[in-house]
């Protein structure tokens, strides 16, 4: 039999409330044995909206790639939707790497010919569009739509961000042809269920789907892998903020 497995679930942010949602939401659709070991950078934004906070998550995503490879963890998530870092974090990482957004877009393609994606704030849906584009799933995506709430309103505790999503949820299945919802962003991880059995079409959240994916990856014995662009970062000084990213040797790393 297997051994259990042990999957690294990143939050890019520093919220901890979110890292939580995100970690509950791991836990319950894993398998029993299944260890989600939750993080989140000590040092960042609270919330990722903007090209320049996707920029400074980076930094905190691969300082938890590197600590997830010493823990010898069997899989990393990138649990923020726009994916920071993802191929980067490919090439520090032997095990696989999967980002929340592009694991629900590939779940949605398998259980419907078009999705809508309800995400955050309007300024974030043209991130959204350039991974459609990146992943090949511009023609699958048939409309994204925003509650135009920040991030941490989803924490808030006054429901009002959650209440936004399902009315767009329920637009967006009325309106656009979808036969699935993605849910664009990690703090909606919690919703998906519920919103899946009140809309009765399948409304995905990509945290639930990543851990699955990682799962059935882990199952097949695939890695990640190192031939070509994805091979380990060649080998440089790095200095500064960067120095604790400097790679000691690969056959030290695996
Ligand atoms: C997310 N930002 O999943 C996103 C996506 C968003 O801090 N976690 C964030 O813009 O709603």
């Amino acid at each position: 039999m297997a051994p259990p497995l042990c999957i690294q679930l990143i939050n890019p942010n520093t919220s901890a409330a979110m890292t939580d949602v995100m970690a509950k939401t791991a836990r319950s659709v894993a398998a029993l044995d299944t260890c989600i070991l939750a993080v989140c950078p000590q040092q960042g934004a609270p919330s990722i909206e903007s090209h320049f906070d996707e920029a400074i998550a980076t930094l905190g995503v691969l300082q938890q790639i590197k600590a997830g490879r010493e823990a010898g963890v069997d899989g990393h998530i990138i649990a923020c939707f726009g994916d920071p870092g993802l191929l980067a974090a490919r090439e520090l990482a032997r095990a696989p790497v999967i980002g929340i957004a592009e694991a629900a877009m590939h779940l949605a393609t398998l259980l419907a010919t078009r999705f809508s994606i309800v995400t955050t704030l309007a300024r974030t849906l043209t991130m959204a569009r350039h991974l459609l584009h990146q992943y090949g799933f511009e023609r699958h995506c048939a409309a994204l739509h925003a509650i135009d709430l920040p991030v941490l309103a989803l924490e808030d505790g006054s429901g009002l961000a959650q209440q936004k999503v399902r009315e767009l949820c329920i637009t967006a299945k009325k309106s656009d042809g979808s036969g699935a919802i993605v849910l664009g962003c990690g703090g909606m991880a919690d919703l998906a269920q519920e919103l899946t059995l009140e809309l009765n079409i399948p409304v995905i959240d990509g945290v639930s789907a990543a851990v699955k994916m990682v799962e059935s990856l882990a199952a097949l014995r695939l890695t990640t892998s190192k031939h070509g662009d994805l091979d380990y970062p060649l080998e440089k000084p790095l200095s500064g903020a960067f120095s604790g990213l400097n790679l000691r040797g690969n056959d030290v790393w695996y």
